[in-house]
C-alpha cells in the first residue's frame, strides 16, 4: 500500500481512543441548517454519471450479455454490476484497470451538455461499488493512478462545474466493495462479518470520504443502500455524517446513506430508483433514473426512454417539490454515447422555452386533472400558475379563480378562460397539440 500513512494518522486523531470526545469537543452538529439545501430545492434537474472500470466491458462477458438468466443472479441490467452478474473473476476484473485510458475525456464538454440540458447540478461516482476510485487516492492503489490513463479524473471535472457554475457531488459506495477483502459484498457472495467490515470502515470508506471532501470541496454526497439491511448501522451512519460534517460546513447527504433508517440528520431524501412518489415529502428530494435500462453504459441495451417521457418525469417532480436526476453512463473512452446526448439537447431545447415554469418555481398545491401537473411562481409581473399539459386534451378545469390573461409559454397564444364559481375552465386551442410535446400554459393567479 503505497499511500496510507497520511490519512491513518488523521484519523488516529480523530476515530480512534477518544473520537467521539474530539468531535464533540469540536462541536460537530449532525445537522446542517435548512438553508444549506435551498440551491438543492432550487436546481430541479441534475446529471448522474455512472463511470468506471466496469464501462469497459459495455454489459458483456465471455459471450454473455447482461441480463443473462444462465447465471443464477445474472438477471439484471446493470452494467456496473457484471462482475457479480456474470461471475467475472476478481483478478480478470481488477485487471481492467490495467486498460482503463479514457484518452477523449473532455469534461469540459460533459458539463456543457449538462449546463445546456438546463442541469444545476452534477453527481459522478467517484467510487462505485467495484471499489475502483476515479480521483487519485492516498488511501487506495486501486485508483486511476494505476492505469495507463494515469491522471485524476475527479479534478478536472470539479473544475469544469465551478468554470460553468454547476454544484457537484460525489457518488460514493460506502457500504459495498467488490475489491477491499473486507468491503461488503452482494447478498449472494462471501458473507463478511462486523469485524470485517469494520477493518475496511476504518482503512478505506471512512478515509476515502475524508479524502474527496478534503481534495474537492463537494456540495453533496450521495452514498448508496438498499432495503438490505447490514453493516451499516445507525452508529456507522452517525459515524460518517459527523465525518462529512467536520471537514465541511456545506456538504449534503442523502438518505441512502442507511436506506431503512436515515435518520434526521441527512439533508435530502433520494426516492427508489426511477420512481416518482404522488406527493409532496418533509425533506428536500430527488429521483435518481437511467435513460437505458443500466446506469453505467451498455452496449446492447437499446430501451433508451424518449426524451418526452424523461421530461413527464421531470415536470412530475418538479410539480411535487422534488428534483430529477437524470444518469449518463459515459463510454470507456471518454465520449458520451450519441443517444445521450440527443436526449440531453432535446430537454435543454425544451427547457429553453418552458424553463421559466421549472426554475425558481414551487409547487401550486393545487390538485390538477389527470395528466396536468403545475408550480407557481412570484415574479415582477405578479403571480403565476403555469400548468404541464402533457396529454392532448380540449378542455382543463382548474380549482382556482383565474382572473388575468392565460397563454401558451412557448407562442404566445392566448387561451380561454371562463370562471365557475371557485373553478376556472381553460379551452385549449384546436391543434396545440401537435406532437407529443409538453404544452405549457402560464396563466395569472
Ligand atoms: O446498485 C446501485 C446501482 O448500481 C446504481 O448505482 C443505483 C443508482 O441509484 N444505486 C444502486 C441500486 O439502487
Amino acid at each position: 500500500m503505497r499511500k496510507l500513512v497520511i490519512p491513518l494518522l488523521l484519523l488516529g486523531l480523530i476515530f480512534t481512543g477518544c473520537s467521539d470526545k474530539q468531535i464533540t469537543q469540536r462541536e460537530v452538529s449532525l445537522k446542517l441548517p435548512e438553508e444549506k439545501s435551498e440551491w438543492f430545492k432550487e436546481a430541479k434537474f441534475g446529471m448522474f454519471i455512472h463511470w468506471g472500470l466496469y464501462s469497459i466491458l459495455e454489459g458483456s462477458y465471455n459471450g454473455h450479455t447482461m441480463p443473462d438468466t444462465s447465471f443464477a443472479n445474472g438477471n439484471s441490467w446493470y452494467a456496473e454490476w457484471i462482475k457479480p452478474r456474470l461471475e467475472v473473476p476478481d483478478d480478470v476484473y481488477n485487471a481492467l484497470a490495467g486498460q482503463f485510458n479514457p484518452v477523449n475525456y473532455d469534461p469540459d464538454s460533459w458539463v456543457r451538455e449538462a449546463k445546456n440540458a438546463g442541469m444545476k447540478y452534477l453527481v459522478i461516482t467517484s467510487k462505485h461499488h467495484d471499489g475502483f476510485a476515479l480521483w487519485d487516492s492516498e488511501v487506495s492503489d486501486f485508483d486511476i493512478m494505476n492505469t495507463p490513463y494515469g491522471k485524476d479524473l475527479i479534478a478536472p471535472l470539479v473544475e469544469a462545474c465551478k468554470k460553468y457554475g454547476l454544484k457537484y457531488g460525489f457518488y460514493y459506495s460506502h457500504w459495498q466493495d467488490w475489491e477491499d477483502p473486507d468491503g461488503a459484498l452482494p447478498r449472494w457472495c462471501e458473507w463478511r462479518d462486523d469485524e470485517a467490515f469494520e477493518r475496511y470502515w476504518q482503512r478505506k470508506s471512512l478515509p476515502q470520504v475524508q479524502e474527496l471532501i478534503e481534495k474537492f470541496d463537494p456540495d453533496l454526497l450521495w452514498f448508496d443502500t438498499w432495503d438490505w439491511k447490514t453493516h451499516i448501522t445507525p452508529e456507522r451512519r452517525d459515524e460518517l455524517i459527523r465525518l462529512v460534517r467536520t471537514y465541511s460546513d456545506k456538504c449534503l447527504i442523502n438518505g441512502r446513506i442507511c436506506y431503512e433508517n436515515p435518520g434526521d440528520n441527512i439533508d435530502f431524501l433520494e426516492m427508489h430508483d426511477n420512481s416518482y412518489p404522488k406527493e409532496m415529502l418533509s425533506k428536500p428530494w430527488q429521483t435518481p433514473a437511467t435513460m437505458q435500462n443500466s446506469w453505467a453504459y451498455h452496449g446492447k441495451d437499446y430501451n433508451w426512454k424518449p426524451a418526452s417521457r424523461m421530461l413527464r418525469y421531470l415536470v412530475n417532480n418538479t410539480s411535487m417539490g422534488g428534483n430529477y436526476l437524470l444518469n449518463v453512463g459515459p463510454k470507456a473512452d471518454g465520449t458520451l454515447p450519441a443517444p445521450a446526448v440527443r436526449r440531453l439537447r432535446e430537454m435543454g431545447a425544451w427547457l429553453d422555452v418552458n424553463g421559466e415554469a421549472v426554475f425558481g418555481s414551487e409547487p401550486s398545491g393545487l390538485a390538477m386533472p389527470d395528466g396536468v401537473y403545475s408550480t407557481r411562481k412570484e415574479t415582477s409581473e405578479g403571480k403565476n400558475l403555469y400548468l404541464f399539459l402533457t396529454r392532448p386534451m380540449a378542455s382543463v378545469t382548474v380549482p382556482a379563480v383565474l382572473s388575468g390573461e392565460c397563454k401558451v409559454v412557448e407562442t404566445g397564444q392566448p387561451v380561454e378562460m371562463t370562471v365557475v364559481e371557485d373553478e376556472t375552465e381553460i379551452t385549449l386551442p384546436e391543434n396545440l397539440f401537435k406532437d407529443d410535446s409538453i404544452i405549457v400554459l402560464k396563466c395569472r393567479l
